[in-house]
């Protein structure tokens, strides 16, 4: 578990665009209290079931299964689309504009044909692949924001985050912090899981890199747990 102080590279962050972000900062410092970070295990899938037939017990579910994008509540999460390019995701960065840039890559692709580069070009606190989405739900629902990851060059670190004002309850902020020794060239998942309120939500996910680096991105869902 980590606890945040209130920095200026909070993940609650203002942003070069779009200029509403600006409105969110009086919340920040209660929102960071509230932080919550998961476990650190990499996400994988199970190699070892049983062969069929056996009478050996079956396997637990998987609770780190991959998750179905059809069941995601974000659009574009595999950054296929060539016509939005990485829309509805936009780029924020912490002050100077131009400083990250977010780019459609073959590259990036973990599955399909593109993923997003994600990479500082001038020296700066942060640039983050942004994504708002409004839900309605009847009941409180367990959700998992999943992310696929890999990199090079990064010295600070990585996180996945979720803000999630509701109608009928306070804002509640979640973060996974990844630390750069976490991320390698080779795909690996990293997760967070969040709590959906009832009612009207604004949930706001955000895939963020800190410092310096490259951070190729795939396969980016928020999915509901069992
Ligand atoms: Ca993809």
């Amino acid at each position: 578990m980590s606890c945040l102080a209130p920095e200026p590279h909070s993940p609650r962050m203002p942003t070069a665009r779009p200029a509403r972000r600006s409105t969110a900062l009086a919340g920040l410092a209660l929102l960071l209290i509230a932080t919550t970070a998961v476990g650190e295990e990499r996400a994988g899938v199970p190699t070892d079931l049983p062969p069929a037939g056996h009478d050996d017990p079956p396997a637990e579910p998987a609770p780190m299964a991959e998750p179905d994008p059809a069941r995601s509540l974000l659009g574009n999460g595999g950054f296929e689309s060539t016509e939005l390019g990485i829309r509805p995701w936009v780029l924020y960065v912490h002050a100077t504009q131009g400083s990250y840039v977010a780019t459609q890559t073959t590259e990036s692709a973990r599955t399909g044909q593109l993923g997003v580069e994600l990479r500082q070009e001038i020296d700066e606190e942060y640039g983050a692949l942004a994504q708002h989405v409004v839900h309605e739900a009847e009941q409180a629902q367990p959700y998992r924001l999943s992310a696929w990851l890999r990199g090079r060059g990064i010295e600070r670190r990585v996180a996945l985050n979720a803000d999630i004002t509701n109608s009928r309850h306070p804002a509640r902020h979640f973060e996974r912090i990844v630390e750069p020794a976490a991320i390698g060239e080779g795909w690996a998942r990293y997760d967070l899981d969040v709590e959906i309120d009832a009612g009207r939500s604004s949930l706001e996910v955000l895939v963020v890199l800190y410092g310096p680096g490259t951070l190729h991105v795939d396969d980016v869902t928020l999915t509901p747990l069992p």
